[in-house]
């Protein structure tokens, strides 16, 4: 059973981390970063020599020997995905199966249709971590890794053959406070609507996530939510207005210090996950001839900050 992942970002290293720390040396995962940092099994770091990215990626994914991958979990953001692994279907077993895993949705109806009849599961998680590397402290040290969260993974089944029992099982005995639903798309959906409020308005307004329990952000939640509400609805997705309220102002709470992830981007001048949070929204709402307005204001709002960065 080989496991390889695409995206050593922190996500990607702490599944690295939790699937490597739960098996033998052997079964430990590939972690294949999109730059020329080949983080193979042994955590290696092979330095960026004279070659252009492009050359050092392509020997890279060879000598990775992608053709024995009975998994491939996708841990880069959901504006990369496309890029990321397309150029990596022709390498890849025709049964490899792939797991998506990232915030916001979007890439899975893009990627889809492109897998040449390999399965699909799609994942969110809340764990969170921080590549110390990536503070300035520790720059040649890529796999240093700190966690900064526990929190539910869900995963589940989206389109072809399904994933293995033996790899299902391999992902929950891994991954703490991980489950397989029934019905990935609802909690994804459930998780959009998460991030569709906290994520735009604490990096438009470079607060902490706990600054959304005051009176002056309701109506602005209420309406992205209620907008969120009437798509879903047309995309066939049932949820509840009031349990989904509540699981925002709930996340709130408990992620009240948080920088959330979007903050941090616009505070580090990088480009954002909004495309496929309100943007996906926007799209969608476009398609069904449903007006948005909040979210769009959102998504402008976020635009204009990527644009002046
Ligand atoms: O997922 C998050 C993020 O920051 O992207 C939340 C849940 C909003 C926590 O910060």
């Amino acid at each position: 059973m080989t496991i390889a992942i695409l995206g050593a970002g922190a996500v990607g290293q702490l599944i690295a981390h939790q699937l490597a720390s739960t098996s033998e040396r052997a079964d430990w995962p590939m972690l294949l970063g999109r730059d020329a940092k080949a983080l193979t099994a042994e955590f290696c770091f092979t330095p960026l020599s004279t070659q252009t990215v492009a050359e050092v990626q392509r020997r890279r994914f060879a000598e990775a020997k992608l053709n024995t991958v009975d998994l491939i979990i996708v841990t880069v953001k959901a504006y990369q995905v496309e890029d990321a692994l397309l150029p990596l279907l022709p390498m890849l077993n025709a049964d490899c199966h792939i797991l998506l895993l990232h915030n916001g949705l979007g890439p899975h109806e893009a990627i889809a249709p492109k897998l040449a009849g390999r399965g699909l599961s799609l994942g969110t998680t809340s764990q969170g971590a921080l590549r110390v590397g990536s503070q300035g402290a520790l720059r040649n040290s890529p796999t240093e890794l700190k966690q900064t969260g526990t929190g539910l993974t869900q995963f589940g089944h989206f389109s072809g053959p399904a994933l293995s029992e033996s790899l299902k099982q391999r992902l929950l005995q891994a991954i703490p406070g991980s489950e397989w639903v029934d019905d990935i798309l609802t909690a994804l959906w459930q998780k959009l609507a998460v991030n569709a409020c906290i994520n735009p308005l604490t990096a438009r307004d470079r607060v902490e996530n706990g600054a959304l329990d005051s009176p002056q952000y309701q109506s602005t939640i209420d309406a992205v939510i209620d907008e969120l509400l009437a798509i879903a609805a047309k995309e066939g997705i049932r949820l509840d207005r009031a349990a989904l309220k509540a699981r925002v102002m709930t996340v709130i709470k408990l992620t009240a210090a948080n920088r959330s992830s979007m903050r941090q981007d616009v505070e580090h001048g990088r480009k954002t996950e909004i495309d496929a949070i309100n943007g996906y929204l926007v799209r969608l709402g476009e398609r069904h001839g449903i007006d948005t307005p909040a979210n769009r204001a959102l998504f402008d709002a976020i635009k204009a900050i990527e644009a002046a960065a």
